[in-house]
């Protein structure tokens, strides 16, 4: 079975952890993520970062490196994480999230991420951390 990527962003700006509170589906809602969402068929992840991040957020942002790992979500679907950096725009939860909240690097424990997220979020706190 071919296996399709989720795409999320560890999005920063100034020293802070950007997180998207979920607002569909029921089992997922009111969860937090990295926001992001499927690659197409044929589309390079980072293209499909700064896409996802446009449309679900209405921001600008450059994707700079993979967080190291892949975190499998259901049969067939597999998350990868990059850091990205917010180029312009003020995010806003335009599509599928209800609430936004930019975390220090010691605040990424206030909020209930999805289970699948927590490496990616714990990596990314210490890139912040380190500077
Ligand atoms: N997903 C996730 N963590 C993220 C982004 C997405 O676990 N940071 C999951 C939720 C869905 C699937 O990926 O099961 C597809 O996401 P979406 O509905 O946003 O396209």
């Amino acid at each position: 079975m071919d296996v399709r990527v989720v795409v999320a962003g560890a999005v920063f700006d100034r020293g802070r952890l950007l997180a998207a509170r979920r607002s569909a589906p029921p089992e997922l809602a009111g969860r937090w993520e990295l926001p992001g969402g499927k690659v197409e068929p044929g589309e390079r992840p980072e293209d499909a970062l700064v896409r996802e991040l446009r449309e679900e957020l209405g921001v600008e942002a450059e994707p700079l490196e993979r967080i190291p790992g892949e975190w499998p979500l259901k049969p067939g679907l597999v998350l990868r994480v990059w850091t990205a950096r917010l180029v312009s725009g003020e995010p806003r939860p335009l599509e599928d999230h209800d609430a936004l909240r930019w975390l220090a690097p010691d605040e990424t424990d206030e909020v209930d991420w999805l289970p699948q997220d927590r490496p990616a979020v714990g990596e990314a706190a210490r890139m912040l951390a380190a500077g």
